[in-house]
């Protein structure tokens, strides 16, 4: 039976989320208008005032946000509340210029672990649960929000962070945890070493995982869901936002249920930034309707993605959207030619590959090269260059047909690839370095 953690407000009509959009929405402008300098001023350089804005429908009067904004503003410059109220920050893992912080009232932990806690009980969690958190805890986001949700919802919590996997698979096993909330890479990792170790998904109680922060595909969960023996579940967010928790997938796996009553979603032409109808892909961009400390108007996500509304087999009523297909900002342009490394995944799971890739970019003289380390399974691995040269050239040619250029295939050992226990580091740009 479908579980629910908020049931009257996930599976609310939409005429009633919308409603309650509508009086939030005005409620932040008033809040932002009043409370945040920063962004009054571009307000006023839009020409707009609190009173333009009646409803959603004038959603796209207000200026956008983008990280370049909250960098400019670092560290206070968005902050609607005294830091008197504010009882915690978060950042990014951004490694170059100045880290994106996001401060927390206790009013926007509280709703933040709302929205973990409907990410868990969608994945079949309850108050007898056992769920272990192996995200990273710290300044990144997913540990403490998983572990927020937990905590709410009353399952016993397990706050592992990342790292040191055969504890974790000792605690799984000693603790029964029924649930693991990680990184989809690293839960992958997970199930290689409960391999290495002689055990199998029969010697673990897990039923559910919670797989975020990173892109991942639908092989890769299938992958990950025969391993580990459990029903995988995407979930997303951002640390600007709050972090995990914006959007969820239920038993339906077809899509995430953002959570609308707090977070308004918008998809824009990334170009020209022109609001495009529902169903169109494009840049996903968010307005936190309920945050206090932080809150932030039409912020630019710089993710791709299509948003959808229709009825779910689950019974929520909330706006779904896809998969992220990739970034804005980050998508490859190797020779002219647009190249999301999920694409690339996508290829070598289907043809019976590990996730464990690298994507090499580099430029000699004009031209771009492109090279895709993979490994190779184990009991695949072979002595003869032959028979080496052959798996390679025809990964080449599968990368080719789906790209449209041709990558330099190099089969690798078995774990010559370093393992992550975050996000995996999955594309070396070396041209941006030059
Ligand atoms: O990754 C928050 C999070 C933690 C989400 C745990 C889910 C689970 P950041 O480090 O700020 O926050 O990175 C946010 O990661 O803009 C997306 O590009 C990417 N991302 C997050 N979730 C997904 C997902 C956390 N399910 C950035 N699929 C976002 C694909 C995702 N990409």
């Amino acid at each position: 039976m479908e579980k629910y953690f908020q049931k009257d407000i996930e599976c609310a009509d939409v005429q009633t989320i919308k409603g309650w959009q509508n009086e939030k929405l005005l409620r932040q402008v008033r809040n932002v208008w009043d409370n945040v300098p920063y962004y009054r001023n571009l307000m006023e350089k839009a020409g707009v005032i609190p009173e333009d804005i009646k409803s959603v429908d004038d959603i796209s009067k207000l200026p956008f946000l983008s990280k370049a904004d909250l960098r400019d503003a670092y560290p206070y410059g968005l902050l609607a509340r005294p830091l008197s109220e504010c009882v915690r920050i978060h950042s990014t893992s951004g490694t170059t210029g100045k880290r994106v912080i996001a401060f927390y009232n206790r009013h926007d932990i509280d709703l933040w672990n709302d929205c973990c806690s409907r990410a868990l009980a969608a994945a079949g969690a309850d108050e007898n649960d056992v769920c272990q958190v192996a995200y990273g805890y710290g300044l990144f986001t997913g540990g403490a929000g998983l572990d927020g949700g937990s905590h709410k919802l009353g399952c016993l919590t397990l706050p592992m962070s990342s790292g040191n996997t055969e504890r974790q698979i000792q605690f799984m096993r000693d603790l029964g945890a029924t649930v693991l909330c990680c990184t989809p890479s690293y839960a992958v990792y997970i199930g290689e070493v409960l391999h290495e170790m002689g055990l199998s998904a029969d010697d673990i109680k897990l039923k559910a995982g919670i797989f975020g922060a990173e892109p991942w595909t639908e092989e890769m969960r299938r992958d990950i869901e025969k391993t580990l023996g459990i029903k995988a579940y995407d979930i997303y967010g951002l640390t600007e936002l709050s972090g995990p928790g914006v959007a969820f997938e239920c038993s339906a796996q077809s899509g995430m249920h953002i959570n609308e009553d707090h977070f308004y979603a918008e998809i824009i032409d990334p170009d020209t930034g022109e609001v495009l109808p529902e169903g169109e892909k494009g840049e996903l961009v968010f307005t936190s309707l309920d945050k206090e400390a932080f809150p932030l108007l039409r912020y630019r996500t710089r993710d791709i993605c299509v948003l959808k509304r229709e009825k779910c087999p689950c019974g929520r009523t909330h706006i779904k959207m896809c998969k992220p297909m990739g970034r804005s900002d980050d998508m490859l342009i190797i020779r002219g030619v647009n190249v999301f490394p999920s694409q690339i995944e996508t290829v070598l799971m289907k043809m019976g590959y590990s996730a464990n890739y690298q994507i090499v970019v580099d430029r000699v003289g004009a031209t771009d090269t492109f090279d895709v380390y993979v490994e190779l399974p184990g009991d695949q691995f072979s002595d003869t260059v032959r028979e080496m040269t052959e798996k390679e050239s025809a990964l080449s040619g599968a990368l080719k047909t789906m790209l449209g250029i041709n990558p330099k295939v190099h089969l690798v050992q078995p774990k010559s690839i370093t393992r992550s226990e975050g996000k995996a580091v999955r594309v070396i740009d070396k041209r941006k370095l030059v």
